[in-house]
């Protein structure tokens, strides 16, 4: 499978291209527009979020509801699409795309760049991993995510005060979230090939997330702390129940290949780098001091970045089971998944 997508943040919308689905899955709009409704919420999230009300139309690759095993092409329109009218930027914020983005393409606009480096662009991902989703289903696999920290603080209550505090002081705060993915079957991704672990696959996923900087799997960097006897999931049989792990510091992947327990990854997002009260900086074309730019942004996106993980493991878990499973048609698909889970049984 193989996506891709365009867009600016304030262009007329947000268009993907998703080839490789096979053919015969139900695609239940309603799914993919709750999906892109869930990206839009959580507490401390800007201006934006309520301006736009993302849907996505499915323009090619369905015909009565379902796929054809051609390329499906979608479009989410943007109600802000006012990219011509808006502003110069010139200086560029510690932590966005800006300077970088700047230097290499040779702007002298950092509007040029911030548009598609805008997290705009992750309504795209959201909507591509709701199809990913809709496939995984099928197959009872399910992906949900929580804010495990939001500013170091783990609390419900606690949480929120963070992100108050953030807002009262003008200032952004960042997090943990935690994707989890139950139901994979053991057998995705292999040990056989570095670019083919499912590790390696998941976390350059989330990890090409905007503004995440850390990613973990199962126990993760806590690995580094402990021994093996510690740490490793031991291994038993129960008639009945088949094959049992008490633990699962793994986060469900063994060798690059999942082992049938939840898979479990964890990414730190930092805080948004728009901030009320800016950072020094430099005016790009004078080179003299500035205070960075601010534009409309939000307080904290955790919460967001939690949906957006999911819908990039999503598309990683989809791609690894139709590598396993074959890719043109779901009725082959289900007989070849049907038939493995009675050998590995
Ligand atoms: C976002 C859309 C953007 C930002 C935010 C997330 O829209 P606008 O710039 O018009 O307010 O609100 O993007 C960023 C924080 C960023 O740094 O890029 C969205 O749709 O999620």
């Amino acid at each position: 499978m193989r996506i891709l997508t365009a867009g600016e943040s304030h262009g007329k919308g947000l268009v993907a291209i998703i080839e490789g689905m096979p053919a015969g899955l139900a695609v239940k709009n309603d799914f993919i527009n709750a999906e892109l409704k869930r990206r839009q919420m959580g507490f401390g999230r800007g201006a934006r979020m309520k301006i736009e009300n993302d849907k996505a139309q499915i323009l090619c690759g369905l015909k009565a509801g379902r796929t054809l095993g051609s390329p499906l092409a979608l479009l989410i329109e943007n109600k802000d699409a006012t990219i011509e009218k808006l502003h110069k930027v010139v200086s560029p914020r510690p932590g966005h795309a800006d300077l970088a983005g700047l230097l290499k393409y040779g702007f002298i606009d950092i509007r040029d760049v911030l548009e598609r480096a805008s997290a705009r662009s992750t309504a795209a991902t959201v909507a591509c991993g709701a199809i990913a989703k809709l496939f995984l289903q099928e197959f009872r696999v399910r992906i949900t995510s929580i804010a495990v920290l939001i500013g170091g603080e783990a609390g419900p209550e606690a949480k929120i005060a963070k992100i108050r505090e953030a807002i009262e002081k003008r200032d952004t705060v960042g997090g943990v979230f935690e994707v989890r993915a139950a139901g994979v079957p053991a057998g995705l991704g292999t040990y056989a090939q570095p670019d083919r672990r499912l590790d390696g696959r998941i976390a350059a996923s989330v990890m090409a997330i905007p503004g995440v900087k850390g990613v973990e799997i199962g126990l993760g960097f806590g690995y580094g702390a402990r021994f093996g006897s510690e740490v490793h999931d031991p291994i038993s049989y129960k008639k009945g129940k088949g094959i049992v792990r008490p633990t699962n510091n793994a986060g469900g992947i063994e060798g690059g290949i999942s082992n049938g327990e939840d898979i479990v990854v964890r990414g730190c997002m930092k805080p948004i780098a728009t901030l009320l009260n800016p950072l020094d900086s430099i005016d790009i074309s004078s080179r003299r001091p500035a205070k960075a730019s601010v534009e409309r942004s939000d307080v904290c996106a955790v919460e967001s970045a939690g949906v957006v993980a999911e819908a990039a493991v999503a598309q990683v878990l989809a791609d690894a089971f139709l590598e396993k499973f074959g890719s043109d048609s779901m009725a082959d698909i289900r007989a070849a998944f049907t038939h493995y889970l009675k050998r590995i049984k």
